[in-house]
């Protein structure tokens, strides 16, 4: 299996509520190496500009206002198979379909509020790191 990289954002109901160390506990004990790590305050603009896959959804408002509401941590995960490996820690998108363990069924607030971002393809993956980092802010 290949090592690959994802990216991955604690959302802003996960630094109000001061969780960043205990979602990073997660992704460590399942093996996933944060090999890049900055918080950052999203503008309208940029929240707006990651988001643009979900342009024309109706919940793609709400999200960027959600997004720019609070600080973020933008992170590069690091690992065998971690695309999928994150998507599976993070739980489902709804954290009443989340199963037990996962991220959004011990901390997701709501569908919305739901505490972590993950990249859903090796593809997006690459596009979504290029966005918030340039090459020798992720140290392997
Ligand atoms: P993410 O992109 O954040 O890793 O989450 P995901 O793939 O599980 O979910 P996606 O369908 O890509 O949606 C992106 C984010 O939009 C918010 N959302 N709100 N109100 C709603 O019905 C609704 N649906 C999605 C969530 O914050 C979701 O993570
Ligand atoms: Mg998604």
């Amino acid at each position: 299996m290949a090592v690959e990289r994802t990216l991955s954002i604690l959302k802003p109901d996960a630094t109000r509520r001061n969780l960043t160390g205990k979602i990073n506990a997660k992704f460590e004990e399942a093996g996933l190496r944060i090999v890049a790590q900055k918080r950052l305050h999203l503008s309208e603009a940029q929240a707006g500009a990651f988001y643009a896959v979900h342009k024309e959804r109706p919940f793609y408002k709400d999200l960027v206002s959600f997004m720019t509401s609070g600080p973020v941590v933008v992170q590069v995960l690091e690992g065998e198979n971690a695309v999928a490996k994150n998507r599976e820690i993070m739980g489902a998108t709804n954290p009443a379909n989340a199963a037990p363990g996962t991220i959004r069924k011990e901390f997701a607030e709501s569908i919305e509020a739901n505490s972590v971002h993950g990249s859903d393809s090796a593809e997006n993956a690459a596009i979504e790191i290029a966005f918030f980092f340039s090459g020798i802010e992720i140290v392997g």
